[in-house]
């Protein structure tokens, strides 16, 4: 308990000082092999405990509702790493952060992410917000109708982690969504387990049946690409294209590969 009312402490501190950093992981055209986005990913420079992940600090954060200015400090981030993007290249990525439940059905948060794309002078379809199953699952209209105002404003939505909770594909049928995300856990055994590769084949037939993109997370081998893509997945990431990146080294990333 003491660790954690530490660990509050110092991650307020944290968020105020700028000890947070974005990486920035690609997420490539399973077919052209061209990064179609990066996926932002938030890390704690920590004075005594050295680099740390979310894993160790976004349950505290949610907890604290520090995940709100911290999320807050991640759009605008994210958003002034997609303009540079826009500077150095034609045909930009996309940008894709991670939005937890609390920060999502915070007051005024619609409004602050179309405030933060517009300031940013970034097109709003190059953000693509990544919300969870659970999320979801709450009974909220307001939610709902947020959903189809960021789409409206032609932000994007993707249900991220697909697959590890509740939702079904038939209840998907009726979110306003644009892609969904199957999670690594389902992505790691394709290839050795054959009851599993017949279960993403027909995740990814059914997605593409309501019209939503297919992003596979944690690609580490070829043969889970080649597998992927033939049951008609088109985006992928993974450690097989890239790690998470620097800022400065995913503007490398994108210079270097056409
Ligand atoms: O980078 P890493 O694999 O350790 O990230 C683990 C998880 O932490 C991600 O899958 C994501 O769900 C979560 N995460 C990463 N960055 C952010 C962020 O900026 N905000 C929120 N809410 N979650 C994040
Ligand atoms: O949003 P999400 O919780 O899915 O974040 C993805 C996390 O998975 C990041 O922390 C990232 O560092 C990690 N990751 C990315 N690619 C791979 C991979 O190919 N294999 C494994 N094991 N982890 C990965
Ligand atoms: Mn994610
Ligand atoms: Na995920």
């Amino acid at each position: 308990m003491v660790r954690r009312l530490e660990l509050r402490a110092a991650l307020d501190e944290a968020v105020a000082a700028g000890a947070l950093t974005l990486e920035y992981q690609p997420i490539v055209d399973l077919r052209s092999g061209l990064t179609a986005g990066f996926e932002a990913l938030v890390r704690w420079e920590h004075p005594e405990r050295g680099r740390l992940l979310p894993d160790n600090f976004i349950e505290v954060a949610e907890e604290s509702g520090l995940i709100v200015p911290m999320g807050t400090w991640v759009l605008r981030q994210a958003l002034a790493e997609a303009a540079a993007w826009q500077r150095a290249t034609r045909d930009a990525p996309y940008v894709s952060i991670n939005v937890s439940v609390h920060q999502f059905r915070s007051p005024g948060f619609v409004a602050g992410v179309r405030r933060a794309v517009a300031d940013a002078g970034v097109p709003p379809d190059r953000l693509l917000l990544e919300i969870t199953e659970s999320l979801l699952l709450r009974d909220d209209d307001q939610i709902w109708d947020d959903l189809v105002e960021l789409r409206r404003a032609g932000i994007r939505v993707a249900i991220d982690d697909f697959g590890t909770g509740y939702s079904s594909l038939s209840y998907l049928r009726h979110v306003p969504l644009d892609a969904l995300k199957i999670d690594r856990l389902f992505t790691s055994t394709i290839a050795s387990s054959g009851q599993q590769a017949v279960l993403v084949d027909g995740i990814i037939r059914l997605a593409q049946t309501l019209g939503l993109q297919v992003i596979a997370e944690g690609i580490e081998r070829p043969s889970e690409r080649d597998m992927l893509a033939r049951f008609g997945c088109r985006y992928g990431q993974g450690f097989l294209f890239s790690p998470p990146l620097s800022a400065e080294q995913a503007l490398e990333w994108l210079t270097a590969t056409p």
